[in-house]
């Protein structure tokens, strides 16, 4: 309707302006054509009256002449009658002949030319005749017509006249507008169709419409030509958002306004813990939950979690909700209950002996039970009941952290079919022929590939998933897009390196780095100037903690300038400890400790401290500000925060980062030292080059560092996901409701 409108509108006004300049033509066109009409009648009238007049004249009644032109003017359109006998003398004439006709100007009334004379009454036609009778040989005829009657004509013409455009206007219009909604519905049914590929790029079934192979390149164009525009847009925005929480929320808000966001982790980001008689509230040092947490404020969603602590239970609603965080309530967890046996399945046993180590290339063998898998189904089924019951809409948006939770996107998108679900795996994904070991391997694939944008820390993780779906699932794989067609549905496989928050919060930073020096080397029992290098891990096979203590020894062997001169502290906190292969590293871990220590005694204070216990944030960064060098070997690692709130916490510009090549965090931070955990030697040269590094190039180094994951935050990791998710979203109203975007 708008569009027969915007379109009908103009029109009519254009044919008015036509018809409106057409007005004057059409003036013209009748005065001419009455003029000649009287010049006509005029001839006629001089023939007819000749003849009586001539009889007057010859029997020189000139007054009865008089009388008799009177008499003839009585017809409607003759107005005066005149007879000159010579031009010199007055006229015989009607009582109305005007007073500009004289008998000597009448050469002014004869000859080619319209001859009007303008009155009060309207204009005057005037025609001059010559007598031709013998009787009054050189007398003229002077017959004067009231034109009046052409103006009337003229008007009425006009009327027609733009009465005829506007109603060819309304014609043309309603002609166009229907030949118009024809095309374009068709046009654009076609266009939809093209860019969703139907018929074009594949055929949605046998009975359908024949290929058109004319039109792949163009479909195919097209599209990529979106996805480009799209990623350039995304580019160009991105590149000058400067992300923080507050950056976040409102792009949130304007890109998700109203929509459903639910959050699913294992871990929840507030636990309630009893102490005695009180109720106290832990927030777990996590990236994860920082970066989360914006996103949950901006759009009041809901996070899903296994309610873990003492007290969780004493604090939720009967719905087993509970609105966080405690001092200003913005968003709500829904705590979901397990059974001690679920979490021995589900958690330890599944998630954390079976694909913790497959993914990971830690050599620590995967132990898959059909037990674990029973209960890692359950609790996925558990969960996804919970996504189910706490989505407000149809089409929430359900950000699914980690591997404990492999099999849910698919279940979210058997209930929730219009959902966005984006998982993000965590930890590393490996090779195919790796991956294939694990007995489920084709049903955590298929799992995955319900979610609608599947994230990993690095390309090469994505790589590799891509590469075991090609190899292990009867799927459409496209390599450029990075796109996985499975069953119908598609993914997109993206990296998004995580972060950590940027800048840290000022508590972290508040005490100054001379006094974090001093203060640290003090409680440590260690001379002001002596050397310090800083390990922080959870107390986890894959970080390497073997590997790092094996290069400090070789460290002191080949520079023992060192020994008495150096420390490294590790903080270890204890995880998982009801798995053995976890409490086999602790007492390897510690024996190794203890042993090296063993072998440089009475040389000073000890080159290994190790400190198996968990430690506030604020005392970790203490330990950070005050190390000469922080120490990061993880055997394979998807990201590495350590690495990055270590650079975050040097506002100094001081101190020296050795990071393992097996860290997803070595491919954004190049300055720090790479080595390979497994050369001993190699991390032994690079400790010594720490240690002896000017401070100019510590600084430079530094530098860098800090100006990459001051960019490269938290924030811009959840606001990516959240982006491209959004952007989905719209696509695809847009390609299954023509018009519905705008609306
Ligand atoms: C997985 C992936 C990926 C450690 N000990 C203490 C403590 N921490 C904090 C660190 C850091 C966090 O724990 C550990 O994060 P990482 O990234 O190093 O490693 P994972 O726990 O294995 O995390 C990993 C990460 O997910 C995010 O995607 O980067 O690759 O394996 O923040 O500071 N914090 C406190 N006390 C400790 O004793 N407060």
């Amino acid at each position: 309707m708008r569009l027969s409108l915007r379109f009908v509108l103009p029109l009519m006004l254009v044919l008015a302006g036509i018809a409106y300049a057409v007005a004057p033509l059409v003036d013209q066109l009748t005065l001419r054509w009455f003029v000649r009409d009287l010049d006509i009648r005029s001839s006629l009238i001089v023939n007819t009256i000749q003849e009586p007049l001539q009889e007057q004249l010859a029997a020189g009644k000139k007054a009865k002449i008089g009388e008799f032109f009177n008499r003839i003017t009585q017809d409607e359109r003759l107005y005066a009658v005149g007879y000159c006998a010579a031009p010199q003398g007055p006229a015989l004439a009607s009582r109305s002949l005007p007073a500009e006709i004289r008998c000597a100007e009448l050469d002014r009334w004869e000859g080619p030319g319209d001859h009007l004379l303008p009155s009060a009454r309207g204009p005057l036609h005037v025609a001059v005749q010559p007598m031709t009778s013998e009787v009054a040989p050189g007398g003229k005829l002077v017959l004067v017509h009231d034109m009046s009657f052409v103006t009337r004509r003229s008007e009425e013409t006009k009327r027609y006249v733009f009465y005829f455009f506007m109603a060819l206007a309304a014609v043309v219009s309603l002609i166009t507008v229907i030949i118009a909604q024809l095309s374009w519905r068709g046009w654009m049914a076609g266009m939809h169709s093209l860019l969703r590929g139907e018929g074009l790029l594949r055929q949605p079934d046998p009975g359908a419409q024949p290929d058109r192979p004319e039109f792949k390149p163009i479909a195919r164009d097209l599209q990529r030509l979106i996805r480009e525009l799209e990623a350039e847009t995304r580019a160009r925005d991105e590149s000058q958002i400067t992300w923080t929480p507050e950056s976040l929320r409102t792009i949130l808000h304007g890109e998700l306004r109203g929509e459903d966001v639910i959050v699913v982790s294992n871990r929840e980001p507030y636990i309630h813990q009893r102490r005695g008689e009180h109720i106290e509230v832990q927030r777990p040092a996590s990236g994860l939950v920082t970066a989360l947490e914006p996103i949950m404020r901006a759009c009041s969603g809901t996070w899903i979690a296994h309610g873990s602590g003492s007290a969780d239970r004493d604090v939720v609603d009967k719905h087993d909700h509970i609105a966080v965080p405690p001092e200003k309530p913005a968003y709500q967890i829904r705590r979901v209950w397990l059974t001690a046996e679920e979490e021995a399945g589900y958690y330890y046993g599944f998630s954390n002996e079976g694909l913790w180590p497959l993914c990971h290339i830690a050599h620590v063998r995967p132990t898959f039970r059909s037990g674990d898998w029973a209960q890692y189904v359950a609790v996925n089924r558990k969960f996804a009941q919970a996504v189910v019951s706490e989505a407000k809409t149809k089409a929430p948006i359900v950000l699914v952290q980690d591997y404990h939770f492999a099999l849910l996107p698919k279940m979210i998108r058997e209930e929730l079919p219009d959902a966005t679900v984006i998982a993000f795996w965590h930890i590393p994904w490996p090779n195919p022929e790796s991956f294939a070991i694990c007995p489920w391997r084709d049903e955590v694939v298929a799992g995955l590939l319900g979610s609608s944008i599947l994230g990993f820390h690095t390309q090469f993780h994505c790589n590799n998933f891509v590469g075991t779906v090609d190899r292990f699932l009867e799927a459409r794989v496209d390599r450029e897009s990075f796109t996985v067609s499975f069953g119908g549905k598609l993914t997109a496989v993206r990296r998004y390196p995580i972060s950590i928050a940027w800048p840290p919060e000022a508590e972290m930073l508040q005490k100054d780095v001379s006094a974090c020096r001093a203060d640290i080397r003090q409680m440590n029992d260690l001379p002001a100037e002596h050397k310090l290098g800083i390990g922080v891990d959870r107390l986890d096979y894959t970080k390497g903690i073997v590997e790092r203590f094996r290069a400090i020894e070789r460290l002191l062997e080949l520079n023992p300038q060192w020994v008495g001169r150096f420390t490294f502290v590790q903080i270890a906190a204890p995880t998982r400890s009801g798995i053995d292969e976890y409490q086999h590293h602790e007492a390897q871990v510690r024996a190794m400790a203890t042993r090296i220590n063993g072998r440089f005694e009475h040389q000073g204070p000890p080159p290994i401290v190790l400190k198996v216990e968990h430690h506030e944030p604020r005392e970790v960064y203490e330990y950070f500000r005050a190390a000469d060098l922080c120490f990061v070997s993880s055997l394979h690692d998807g990201m590495n925060l350590v690495a990055k709130e270590f650079v975050a916490a040097r506002d100094d510009e001081r101190g020296v980062l050795i990071l393992s090549q097996f860290t997803g965090a070595a491919r954004e931070l190049p300055e720090a030292l790479i080595v390979n955990p497994y050369d001993a030697d190699q991390c032994a040269a690079a400790l010594h080059l720490a240690l002896v590094m000017p401070a100019n190039e510590q600084r430079d180094r530094m530098r860098l560092m800090r100006g990459l994951v001051a960019e490269f935050n938290v924030f811009r990791w959840a606001g990516r996901m959240l982006l491209d998710a959004a952007a989905m979203r719209r696509r695809s109203r847009l390609i299954d409701k023509p018009g519905a975007a705008n609306s």
